[in-house]
C-alpha cells in the first residue's frame, strides 16, 4: 500500500497535504520509528512524543530558511524523516548511517550538533542576535524539553533572551518526563500550568479584585466570558515566563494537529519579542509499552515491538548493575553515603538505591554543576557523596569539581559511567576526556576499574581516602569475572603487577578497561619471544611510581594504554612523571584514543579503528618492542 510519507521528500511538500492527511503521516513516521527503533535500539519515547509538533512546525515555518533548533537532538527522528533522509533512516545509529542527533554534516536542515541538553536557548538566541544584526529575517524556532529546561544554562539563555527581547519563538515539549520523571520546583511549576489550575486562582483572584472597584466591577464580571478573556490577558503577570519578559502561550495539546498548526502561525506573526509555546505531549504517544514506561524506552536497546520486550541476550552483569548493587551495600553500611544523579536514574544503575535508601538518594534534575557544588556541600556537612555522572556530562562540571571539591579537598566520590568508547550515539556521547581534564586538579585521586570486581573494591576504596576521587568505567557489560564478596582494600595509588615479563625492563602499563585487552596482547607476543611486564596501573593519579621506576629499565621500552585521549591522559603523566624522575633513556610509547569527533558506531568498531582491540594492540606492542 502506497504511503503518503513515500511522497515527503522535503518539507514544501508537506504543505500540500489536507489536515487528513497530515494526521496519516503521523501515523506513518510513529510505525516507521517504531520499526527502525526497535532494531537498531534509539531514543523512542521521546520522538514518539514529538511527531505532530516536528510535522506542525515544518508545515507552518519556511524550514530551512527559517531554523528550528531542537535541543539535546534525541527527538529528531521525525524531523530527520521528512527532510530528505527517510530512506537513510533504516541506517539510524549504524556505522556509516545518519546519526541520532542533528548533525550539520547531514543536513541544511539540523542547525546545530548537539547531544548535551540544555543548549537550544543560547544557540537561537544567538542566531537570532546574529540575525538581526546582518538585517535578515528568517524566524528562529528553539523546541526544548522540560528535562532540558531544568538545566541551568536553559536559565542562563532566558535570563537574557527576557532582556534583549529579540523575536525567537520558544516551543516547550513538556512530557513531564526528563529521563525518569521530571523533577524539581520548575517541573512542579510546568505541572500547574499544564494543569490550568493557575488559570483558575488568577480568576478568582481577579473576581475580588474587581469586586473591590466601586460602578464598574460587578457589570464587568456579570459580563461572563468577556472577562475571562480580559481577566487572562490583564491578570497573568504571576507567569514566570511572562515575569522574564517572554509572552506565554499555553497550555495547548501538542498532539493536536489543528491547535499546533493555529498557534504556531499565530506565532509566525508575533513581532513582539520571544514568544514561549508550551505544548502539553505525552512521552511514547503511539506505542502502548512506551507509552506505559516512558523511561525504559527513553533510550531503548532492541526490542521485540509485540511484547516490548528487549531482544539483547543476557550475559554477564554490566558495569552500571555492579555500581547500583554495590552503591546499595556501602549505602546500607554507612548511612552517611550518599548517592547524587543528574537525571540519570537508571542510566546510572542507582534505581535500586533510590527504592531501597531514599533518604540518601537525590536526582537533581539535568544539572550536573549543581550535582557536583552540592556533593561538595554536602561533604562539608559532614556526608560522603558520590555523583554518579556520565564522563561526557562531567564535561559540564569541571569548575565545580576544581574550584568546589578538589580546592577545598572535600571527599565527593565521581563515579564516571559511560568512560571510553560509546556505542551508537556518536561524538557527543563519548567519554574521552575525563583523564585528561581531572588529571591536573589537585587533591584528586583518579581510579579505572579492570573489570566489574575491581569496580566494586575501588567504590569502597575511593570512599576511604577521605579526599576527591573519580572511578572511570565503560558502557556495558563486565567481562564475566567472578565477584568477590567481601571488599579488598586498595592501598592508595598502589597498582598490580600482573605478570613480571623476563626483567628486561619493558613494560606495558594499562588503565582500567584497557588492561584486559593488552595483557592478552602481551601474553600473546611471548610465542615470538616478547616478554615484556604488565601492570594494571588502576590508578592515574596518584602513579605508582616505585612500581613503574623498578620495572622500567634505562633504554627499554614502557608503553601505556588507555581509553581517552592521549593529549594529557593517563600516557602523560606517565611521560610526566619519568622525565621528571630523569629516565630520559626510556623509548616511550602512548596508546590511545585522538582528539577528534567520531563517527557513530559501536563501542567495539570505534576501539578497532584506533587499534585498541586485541590484534590492534598486539601488532602496536610487537612493532614497538622489536624495533
Ligand atoms: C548535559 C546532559 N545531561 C544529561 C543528558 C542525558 N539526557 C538525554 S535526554 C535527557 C532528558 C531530556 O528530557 P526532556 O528535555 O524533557 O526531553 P524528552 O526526552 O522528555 O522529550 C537526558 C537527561 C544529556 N543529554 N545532557
Amino acid at each position: 500500500m502506497s504511503r503518503i510519507l513515500d511522497a515527503i521528500n522535503s518539507p514544501d511538500d508537506l504543505r500540500k497535504l489536507t489536515l487528513e492527511q497530515l494526521g496519516l503521516l503521523a501515523a506513518e513516521i510513529r510505525a516507521m520509528i517504531l520499526d527502525v527503533v526497535s532494531k537498531n535500539g534509539g531514543h523512542l519515547a521521546s520522538n514518539l512524543g514529538v511527531v505532530e509538533i516536528t510535522l506542525a512546525l515544518h508545515r507552518v515555518f519556511n524550514t530551512p530558511f527559517d531554523k528550528i533548533i531542537w535541543d539535546v537532538g534525541h527527538q529528531t527522528y521525525a524531523h530527520k524523516i521528512i527532510t530528505g533522509r527517510r530512506d537513510r533512516f533504516r541506517g539510524l545509529r549504524q556505522r556509516g548511517g545518519i546519526l541520532g542527533f542533528p548533525s550539520r554534516e547531514e543536513s541544511e536542515y539540523d542547525i546545530c550538533n548537539t547531544g548535551h541538553a540544555s543548549t537550544a536557548l543560547s544557540s537561537a538566541l544567538g542566531l537570532a542576535i546574529a540575525r538581526d544584526k546582518k538585517g535578515e529575517s528568517h524566524r528562529i524556532i528553539a523546541v526544548v524539553g522540560d528535562g532540558s529546561l531544568t538545566g541551568g544554562v536553559s536559565w542562563e539563555a532566558l535570563n537574557q533572551i527576557g532582556i534583549l527581547r529579540t523575536k525567537l519563538i520558544i516551543v516547550l515539549n513538556d512530557n513531564e518526563m526528563s529521563i525518569s520523571q521530571s523533577v524539581g520546583a520548575i517541573s512542579k511549576y510546568l505541572g500547574y500550568l499544564a494543569s490550568g489550575q493557575h488559570y483558575l486562582r488568577v480568576k478568582d483572584r481577579a473576581k475580588t479584585l474587581l469586586k473591590a472597584i466601586p460602578f464598574f466591577g460587578w457589570p464587568i464580571i456579570r459580563a461572563g466570558r468577556a472577562v475571562e478573556e480580559l481577566v487572562k490577558k490583564v491578570f497573568f503577570p504571576g507567569l514566570v515566563f511572562e515575569e522574564l519578559g517572554l509572552r506565554y502561550v499555553g497550555p495547548v495539546q501538542g498532539h493536536s494537529l489543528p491547535s499546533l498548526l493555529e498557534v504556531f502561525r499565530d506565532a509566525s506573526k508575533y513581532q513582539d519579542g520571544p514568544i514561549l509555546i508550551h505544548c502539553v505531549t505525552r512521552k511514547g504517544r503511539g506505542y502502548i509499552p512506551a507509552q506505559e514506561n516512558p523511561e525504559h524506552f527513553h533510550g531503548a536497546v532492541p526490542f521485540n515491538v509485540d511484547s516490548g520486550e528487549a531482544s539483547a541476550k543476557s550475559g554477564p552483569p554490566t558495569y552500571s548493575d555492579v555500581f547500583g548493587r554495590t552503591m546499595v551495600e556501602l549505602g546500607k553500611s554507612d548511612r552517611r553515603v550518599l548517592a547524587i544523579t543528574a537525571a540519570m536514574l537508571e542510566g546510572t544503575g542507582l534505581t535500586q538505591f533510590a527504592a531501597e535508601l531514599p533518604g540518601q538518594f537525590f536526582d537533581v534534575g539535568i544539572a550536573e554543576q549543581h550535582a557536583v557544588n552540592f556533593a561538595a556541600g554536602l561533604a562539608l556537612g559532614g556526608f560522603k557523596p558520590v555523583c554518579a555522572i556520565y564522563s561526557t556530562f562531567l564535561q559540564r562540571a569541571y569548575d565545580q569539581v576544581y574550584h568546589d571539591v578538589c580546592l577545598q579537598n572535600l571527599p565527593v566520590v565521581l563515579a564516571l559511567d559511560r568512560a571510553g568508547a560509546v556505542p551508537d550515539d556518536g561524538p557527543t556521547h563519548q567519554g574521552l576526556n575525563d583523564i585528561a581534564f581531572l588529571r591536573h586538579m589537585p587533591n584528586i585521586v583518579l581510579m579505572a576499574p579492570r573489570d566489574e570486581n575491581e569496580l566494586r573494591h575501588m567504590l569502597k576504596a575511593a570512599l576511604s581516602y577521605d579526599r576527591p576521587a573519580a572511578v572511570r568505567f565503560p558502557k556495558g557489560r563486565g567481562h564475566g569475572v567472578a565477584m568477590d564478596a567481601d571488599f579488598k582494600p586498595i592501598p592508595l595509588g598502589q597498582a598490580e603487577v600482573l605478570r613480571e615479563g623476563d626483567g628486561n625492563g619493558d613494560l606495558i602499563l594499562a588503565y582500567g578497561s584497557m588492561v584486559h585487552p593488552a595483557a592478552e596482547a602481551a601474553a600473546g607476543l611471548e610465542a615470538e619471544g616478547l616478554k615484556p611486564a604488565v601492570v594494571d596501573a588502576r590508578f592515574a593519579k596518584p602513579l605508582d611510581e616505585e612500581t613503574i621506576l623498578r620495572l622500567a629499565k634505562p633504554g627499554r621500552a614502557v608503553i601505556t594504554v588507555e581509553e581517552g585521549v592521549t593529549l594529557g591522559g593517563f600516557g602523560s603523566a606517565v611521560r610526566e612523571m619519568l622525565d621528571a624522575r630523569g629516565r630520559h633513556d626510556i623509548r616511550f610509547l602512548a596508546i590511545g584514543l585522538p582528539d577528534k569527533p567520531y563517527p557513530v558506531g559501536k563501542a567495539d568498531e570505534i576501539r578497532r579503528d584506533f587499534g585498541l582491540d586485541v590484534p590492534g594492540l598486539t601488532a602496536r606492542f610487537r612493532d614497538f618492542l622489536k624495533n
